[in-house]
């Protein structure tokens, strides 16, 4: 068996977490046109019992938080966690969004990579909305970086050249035990998939500064009983302000009821099952300048 543990790092909302989705095909990581939209290093596993005639491999995706200037606690934080992850990983796939141009935060991420002693792959990402020129025109600034074995174009919307951006870093596998059982995509508890779910329906649903300074947390959990059984979940969503709780819930609590409608969809799909999601929604000023309330809720990594 061959198997080990591969870093995806780069900015925020470059893709990473699209990426990671794609490669293992399956939903595990939230997504949204936000960036800091990870807060967390979310485990993606995919395992293929049949590669090379049946030897067997398994990959540990890590997807990070998007590596940025923070302005708050939580986004030291944050940013800890996907620096931290340049260690003790096999490999790194570096993603940059192919729309922008090189910049002073690509300049800071690809520092923090000339002190990393593994393996580095690029992916320039969003080729299909990219001239061909802008693709050159970054490919040329990284290839001369010298950091990187290789450089991929890819879509992880669509799903271009993934594959074999997969292929790829399954060479970078070793032999190793089997980690995980084959048949899990994720090692974070229901719980932790429900709460992110929840986050993204906020994530996308609100604006500018609100679903920033939002927090899920799952209050309650009555799993079923049997198929016609429904599972009950209670969820408090914390936001930092007043003002931003009345946003949050919109006028007749129609925002919330359309927050919760679609968190409820994919949550259902989750466990495969009717669920019930009551939320709530709390204020808690400044929580993310709360070194306690950052390490009480997970987001301070501490490995
Ligand atoms: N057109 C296009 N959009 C993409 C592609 N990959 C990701 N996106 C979009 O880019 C946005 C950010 O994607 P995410 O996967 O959440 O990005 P991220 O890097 O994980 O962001 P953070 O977690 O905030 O650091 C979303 O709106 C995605 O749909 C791509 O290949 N093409
Ligand atoms: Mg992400």
């Amino acid at each position: 068996m061959k198997s080990g543990f591969i870093g995806i790092i780069g900015r925020p909302n470059v893709g990473k977490s699209t990426l990671m989705n794609s490669m293992l095909g399956e939903k595990i990581a939230i997504t949204s046109a936000k960036p800091q939209t990870t807060l967390n290093r979310i485990t993606g596993i995919y395992t293929d019992l049949e590669y090379e005639d049946g030897e067997g491999i398994q990959m540990i995706f890590l997807d990070t938080p998007g590596i940025h200037k923070p302005h708050n606690k939580l986004g030291t934080a944050i940013n800890e966690t996907a620096v931290n992850t340049l260690n003790g990983v096999d490999v790194i796939v570096l993603i940059v969004d192919g729309t922008q141009d090189f910049g002073r935060g690509d300049e800071a991420v690809l520092k923090l990579l000339q002190d990393v002693d593994c393996p580095c792959l690029l992916a320039i990402n969003k080729t299909d909305i990219i001239s061909p020129d802008d693709y050159l025109r970054l490919y040329k600034r990284y290839e001369e970086t010298k950091i990187f074995d290789d450089i991929y174009g890819v879509s992880a919307l669509k799903g271009d050249n993934i594959i074999m951006l997969r292929d790829r870093l399954a060479g970078y596998m070793s032999e190793g035990p089997m980690y995980y059982p084959e048949d899990i995509a994720t090692n974070h508890p229901e719980r932790f998939i429900v709460s992110e779910i929840i986050r993204e329906k906020l994530m996308t649903y609100l604006k500018e500064e609100v679903p920033h300074g939002i927090f899920v947390e799952i209050e309650s959990f009555e799993e079923a009983e049997d198929e016609k059984d429904i599972t009950e979940i209670g969820a408090v969503i914390y936001c930092e302000k007043k003002s931003h709780k009345g946003i949050i819930i919109g006028k007749n609590g129609n925002k919330l009821k359309g927050v919760g409608k679609a968190a409820r969809k994919d949550i259902e799909r989750l466990i495969g099952g009717r669920v019930y999601l009551s939320l709530w929604v709390k204020v808690k000023e400044n929580w993310r300048d709360s070194e306690r309330i950052i390490r009480n809720w997970g987001y301070k990594d501490d490995c």
